[in-house]
């Protein structure tokens, strides 16, 4: 147990740091470094300090842990903890100005492939809401000391869902195909732009669910342990767990049906 107490503190005591590294940079002005998969996939001078400070931080902290990063990508460690970090997750409401971004890392034990990790200990901060959302496997997700749980129970007036769009103008068509399918189940729908967040608002039942396709594995990787440690279930890939087929998360009662919609097939 010490050592997901030792994963998880050290989870949190970094996003806090590296929230605190982001807000500065945000007030002083937000360049933008360079584009990725698309034109609107950008990533700004912040993402890339922010990611440096974590992974600094962490190989000081735990030298033999492997690192999975959005920005610096992958470096296998011997130890068998591996740390998955998006160091600004939802950058485009961070390069805009738009106050909905955080800082997402999980620690996952085992291979370090997302079809197989386990992860141990997750922290996800909002800085401009000073929001930490934090969880260790099997001892519960939380806000600060507020113990979270997903909303069990579907409501009669319809589920209030999240969902996310690629980068590639070429995927949406597909997705808002996807939202007209999901919509029947909904009672209203959020864009929020930033995974983990939408996630730990699973956790924490600001959202009934979220689906969202396309998601790299830094995206998901903390919010899907905060999500099941609140009582949640998390999947979307054909293996069961989130993935860039599909990532799903909501509370049991709703989930096959939200899968079936998103997927059109059960969520088991
Ligand atoms: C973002 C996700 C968001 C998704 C965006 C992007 P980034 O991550 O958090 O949910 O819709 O396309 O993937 O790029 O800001 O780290």
């Amino acid at each position: 147990m010490a050592l997901e107490n030792d994963l998880h503190a050290l989870a949190v005591e970094i996003a806090r740091e590296a929230g605190a590294l982001a807000i500065r940079r945000r007030a002083e002005g937000v360049a933008i470094a360079a584009t990725k998969s698309a034109a609107a996939d950008i990533v700004t001078e912040a993402d890339r300090e922010v990611e440096a400070l974590i992974r600094a931080r962490l190989a000081a902290a735990r030298p033999h842990d492997g690192f999975l990063g959005e920005e610096t990508g992958a470096e296998r460690g011997t130890s068998g903890i591996t740390w998955v970090v998006d160091p600004i997750d939802g950058t485009v409401n961070y390069a805009y100005g738009i106050p909905v971004w955080a800082v997402s890392i999980a620690a996952v034990s085992g291979d370090p492939d997302p079809r197989l990790w386990t992860a141990e200990a997750a922290a996800v901060y909002a800085p401009a809401t000073d929001e930490l959302f934090h969880a260790v496997r099997g001892g519960g997700a939380w806000l600060g000391d507020e113990r979270l749980a997903v909303n069990a129970e579907r409501g009669v007036a319809g589920a209030l869902l999240a969902t996310g769009f690629g980068y590639d103008p070429a995927t949406h068509a597909g997705d808002l195909a996807r939202v007209a399918r999901v919509m029947p189940l909904a009672r209203d729908l959020r864009r929020i732009g930033a995974a983990s967040l939408d996630l730990a608002y699973v956790a924490a039942g600001r959202l009934d669910g979220y689906f969202e396709r396309g998601l790299n594995p830094w995206d998901h990787a903390a919010g899907a342990l905060l999500v099941t440690e609140a009582g949640g279930a998390v999947g979307g890939a054909p293996d069961g767990r989130p993935g860039q087929t599909m990532t799903l998360a909501s509370g049991h009662a709703l989930f096959d049906d939200l899968a079936f919609a998103a997927l059109g097939v059960t969520g088991s």
